[in-house]
């Protein structure tokens, strides 16, 4: 049976030239209908190029053998560049604290490179049942102090995500991201029953993820809230436009703008001590300045080119 009447649709996975869609707005949403979709040639292009996150129109819609085509796509809020998600709400920056070691300067890139995004950023570490109670409460001191909500995991105990579920209920669309191994698809599979996604221990001799999740994946909470699963990876070193990096760092932006703290110059970068009235003793200055040369280094290159 096919219909011409168009629907309103969520695209949740995308592989080669096709797209999985959630039919939306259904009653009984949390088990929606999900079509295998081509789209439609002119829109496919360019700007137009479509993600999962995107909202789009299907028609054509084969309702038995589940086969539709996207022939528009909504105006989207926001785009993630990598892993390429649209229609972002919240990032759960998620890192091991052992098994992979945790790695301060790469938490911190993925911190920032979220924050580009403008929306709520939070902090999960898992299996913290592989370290001690008086070493969880460091580190969650050390990331509340660098601005974030922690969200401190043992993914071996079957309620601990609870809290987050709630909360995740609240939110439109919600991305783990974080490197390799560090449970971003055990949580996902813990906080959606019947959901059983591949995991895989990490590998035994150096302690690292075996990339095992391989696509971008949406999946239904409810019929408002969405939860997305990414491929782990680490993050190069990010090369941003500089001006945009005092705004990205909490410890710097809550002086300039909570306390009024004014340099001599205006757009001060805070890394030059001259006429700067920026208080730097935070744990994550060394990291601003870093990123500030390297993003400088980037920024004459490409004027050299
Ligand atoms: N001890 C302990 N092990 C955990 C915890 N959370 C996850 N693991 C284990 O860590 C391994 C990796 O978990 P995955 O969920 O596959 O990790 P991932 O982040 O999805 O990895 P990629 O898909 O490769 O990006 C699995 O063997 C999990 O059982 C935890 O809180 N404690
Ligand atoms: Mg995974
Ligand atoms: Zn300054």
């Amino acid at each position: 049976m096919k219909t011409n009447r168009k629907y309103l649709g969520l695209v949740t996975k995308k592989f080669n030239e096709f797209f999985l869609v959630d039919l939306k707005n259904q009653e009984n949403s949390g088990n929606s209908e999900k079509f295998l979709c081509k789209v439609k040639k002119s829109i496919n292009f360019k700007d137009q190029l479509i993600y999962v996150g995107d909202a789009v129109a299907i028609e054509k819609i084969d309702f038995k053998s589940k086969r539709a085509v996207i022939t528009s796509l909504k105006k989207r809020k926001n785009l993630l560049v990598r892993p390429a998600v649209a229609n972002i709400s919240n990032i759960y920056v998620t890192f091991s604290v052992e098994e992979p070691e945790l790695n301060l300067s790469q938490v911190n890139r993925f911190l920032i490179s979220a924050e580009l995004m403008g929306v709520e950023v939070s902090l999960v570490l898992t299996k913290c049942d592989l370290i001690s109670d008086k070493r969880r409460s460091y580190l969650i001191d050390k990331f509340k102090k660098w601005g974030y909500q922690v969200i401190a995991l043992n993914l071996q105990k079957s309620d601990c995500f609870k809290n987050l579920l709630a909360e995740l209920k609240q939110k439109e669309c919600s991305i783990f991201i974080g490197p390799s191994g560090v449970g971003k698809t055990t949580l996902q599979n813990m906080i959606i029953p019947g959901l059983q996604n591949s995991t895989a221990p990490v590998s035994n001799k150096i302690k690292r993820g075996k990339n095992t999740t391989r696509n971008v994946e949406l999946f239904s909470l409810s019929n408002q809230s969405y939860i997305v699963d990414t491929p782990g990876f680490n993050m190069q070193p990010l090369e941003l436009d500089i001006k945009l990096l005092p705004n990205l760092y909490s410890e710097i932006y809550k002086q300039v703008i909570e306390e009024g703290i004014k340099c001599k110059f205006r757009n001060c970068l805070h890394v030059m001590d001259e006429g700067c009235n920026l208080n730097k003793s935070f744990e994550r200055y060394p990291f601003y300045k870093e990123m500030i040369q390297s993003s400088k280094s980037h920024y004459y290159q490409n004027q050299e080119d």
